[in-house]
């Protein structure tokens, strides 16, 4: 099946974290986001890649390549971030005259369920979510087996089966893809699915798992999703005083010192050096070159690339992005005392994670003072600084 995966999208939701570099780039566990989408993708049955490439794509392609997984792999552009139909049609001229898929490059989605989806084209894949009226909504047959239409963020939803943006079209949809702007200005691939709906019989396939990673805390629960699947491997230089417990991936060329404790699920990447007497905890990612220092205790996070906790540091619930240094003593929270959901600005709205625990994001190069505390649900935009015991309750702080 040939498919084609969307990766031009600005991620502004996902800010700071994607001031430099397209979401589908960010980590999740040993490669970027879109990378286990992609794995995905080919294990259930798709035969050459298309991914569509605009914000930040140098990375994108570097990674990639002309071969991904046993595949080959084309890029088209799209300029400008117009919807994602106008990202789609980027694409077509690149398509052979066959039906396709179309799956975002920023979902997890479960294998079995992705080939169910390629099993049963034109197909859309639909997820059963408790409350959908923050999602795109499925109208089906009385037995939910066919999509018959499609309703953005309905206060009155038609069923509570949602859109998780994994399709595979007919052929025919190949001229259907100049579509008018929606509401909100964009050109829009659900209408292209409308079109698919009246014109064919589409699928609405159930998907067992999936996760659309669109704001930070989402990028937490792709690790978690991801950590789970690791396998104890214990190849870097672990000290004899260490005690590595469960599923912990230490890779070779990483350093675990004396004293330190490790609880799994983790991965300890290449370069990192943790200890002496650190306290890891589970679904923690330390990512290439990062460093975490005597009695720094982390959980539940994500360093990047080249972070560094150094000394006398609690990180629970957080993302650092890369170069990220966080002067001694640093603390963050990540528990409000009323128990309520954290919450987060995002695209300056106050948005609730739906998380009890949530502690901080950081874009790239953050630096924070000695004695530095961070408040729940704080961001700190890339490059940004903190004086010595400086109180951040606010988000956005430059
Ligand atoms: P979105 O998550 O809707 O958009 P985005 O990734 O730009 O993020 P944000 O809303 O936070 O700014 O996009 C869904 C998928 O489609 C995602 O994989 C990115 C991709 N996309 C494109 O390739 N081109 C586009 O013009 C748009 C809007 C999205």
């Amino acid at each position: 099946m040939q498919t084609i995966l969307l990766a031009a999208g600005q991620g502004t939701r996902m800010r700071p974290l994607t001031e430099q570099r397209a979401k589908p780039m960010l980590p999740v566990v040993d490669k970027p986001l879109a990378a286990h989408t992609a794995t995905t993708a080919v294990n259930a049955g798709a035969s050459r890649l298309i991914i569509v490439v605009g914000y930040e794509s140098e990375a994108v392609r570097e990674y990639f390549g002309d071969e991904y997984a046993g595949v080959p792999v084309d890029y088209a552009v799209q300029s400008e971030q117009r919807g994602t139909a106008d990202a789609v049609r980027a694409a077509e001229p690149q398509l052979d005259d066959g039906p396709f898929a179309v799956l975002n490059g920023d979902a997890l989605y479960d294998e079995a369920s992705l080939t169910q989806l390629f099993e049963n084209a034109p197909a859309v894949g639909s997820y059963r979510v408790d409350d959908p009226t923050q999602y795109g909504v499925l109208y089906t047959d009385e037995d939910d087996t066919r999509a018959t239409g499609v309703i953005e963020k309905p206060a009155d939803p038609p069923s509570n089966l949602i859109n998780t943006g994994a399709y595979v079209f007919p052929a025919a949809a190949q001229s259907w893809l100049e579509v008018g702007e929606s509401e909100r200005g964009e050109l829009e691939l659900t209408d292209v699915l409308e079109r698919a709906c009246t014109e064919t019989t589409v699928s609405a396939v159930p998907f067992e798992r999936w996760l659309d990673v669109g704001r930070p805390w989402e990028l937490l629960e792709a690790n978690e999703w991801k950590l789970e699947g690791v396998s104890r491997s214990l190849d870097g230089e672990i000290h004899e005083d260490a005690n590595i417990r469960g599923n912990v991936v230490v890779e070779e060329g990483a350093t675990v010192d004396a004293g330190v404790v490790i609880e799994g699920p983790a991965l300890i990447r290449e370069g990192a050096t943790v200890g002496p007497n650190a306290y890891v905890r589970g679904h923690t990612l330390i990512a290439r070159n990062a460093t975490v220092g005597h009695s720094v205790e982390v959980k539940n996070s994500i360093l990047m690339d080249g972070a560094t906790v150094g000394h006398l540091s609690y990180v629970g619930d957080s993302i650092l992005g890369r170069d990220v240094n966080f002067g001694a003593n640093t603390t963050v929270a990540n528990l409000r005392h009323d128990d309520e959901s954290v919450r987060v600005q995002v695209k300056g709205e106050e948005t609730t994670t739906g998380r009890r625990k949530f502690g901080v994001v950081c874009g790239d190069d953050v630096k924070t003072g000695i004695q530095t505390s961070l408040n729940v649900g704080v961001k700190l935009a890339s490059g940004a600084r903190t004086k010595p015991g400086e109180v951040v309750l606010e988000e956005n702080r430059n």
